[in-house]
């Protein structure tokens, strides 16, 4: 049995849409738990595993799994057959992860410095900056593919997305790269991530 953590419009919102989309929705229990948010509201909450207090969590059998891009790899491994995933034998495998990992440890920093109008040459020589990722993007797409690695809709397109579902403004102005956008928010699995956001989320005024 799985346990997923998930607190609403979070980092967890793209875990919510990835257990959709790997149709396993009866077989995770949804934990919605309480966070500390950047406007000050929320607490840590006792019920929560991760160490740092953050979501998405995911519990199997015991065992913590913490990390956005781990919790994907892990179960679309786990669960082959939606082809969400790229199995370890396919020359997609390699580009897959890269993806799945870029988007968290360049784009997210990269998009968290340029919030927090940082600009240090440290910085820019470990993760680079706005301009190089929007590059990536825009010349991944110019060949008219419809998703990161070609014709079909994988996890990293998910997780790549994802870092402008809270920062839309900032995906490149590129009609390409916003048409792949979307073509992901168009998905029932971000639908059905956001009537479950929406379940927990405070009224909107
Ligand atoms: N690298 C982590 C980041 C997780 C993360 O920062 N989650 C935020 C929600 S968007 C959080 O839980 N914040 C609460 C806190 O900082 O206490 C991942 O992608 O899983």
């Amino acid at each position: 049995m799985f346990t997923l953590y998930h607190s609403y419009w979070s980092r967890a919102t793209r875990m919510l849409a990835l257990i959709h989309e790997l149709d396993i929705r009866d077989k995770v229990e949804l934990v919605h738990v309480d966070l500390k948010r950047q406007d000050g509201s929320g607490a840590f909450d006792p019920r929560n595993p991760h160490p740092d207090h953050k979501v998405p969590a995911l519990v199997h059998d015991g065992v913590t799994i913490t990390e956005s891009s781990a919790i994907m790899i892990y179960l679309c491994d786990l669960f082959p057959e939606a082809g969400v995933g790229v199995p370890l034998d396919h020359p997609d495998r390699g580009p897959y992860l890269a993806w799945l990992v870029y988007a968290v440890s360049v784009m997210e920093p990269v998009y968290n410095h340029h919030a927090a109008g940082l600009d240090h040459p440290i910085l820019r020589a470990t993760f680079r900056g706005v301009p190089e990722v929007e590059k990536r993007l825009i010349d991944t797409f110019a060949d008219g593919r419809d998703y990161l690695l070609g014709d079909r809709f994988t996890a990293a397109d998910l997780m790549v997305q994802s870092v402008y579902s809270w920062m839309r403004e900032w995906a490149p102005k590129d009609d390409k790269v916003l048409a792949w956008i979307e073509r992901g928010a168009a998905r029932p699995s971000f639908a059905w991530a956001g009537e479950v956001d929406a379940k927990y989320a405070p009224a909107m005024a």
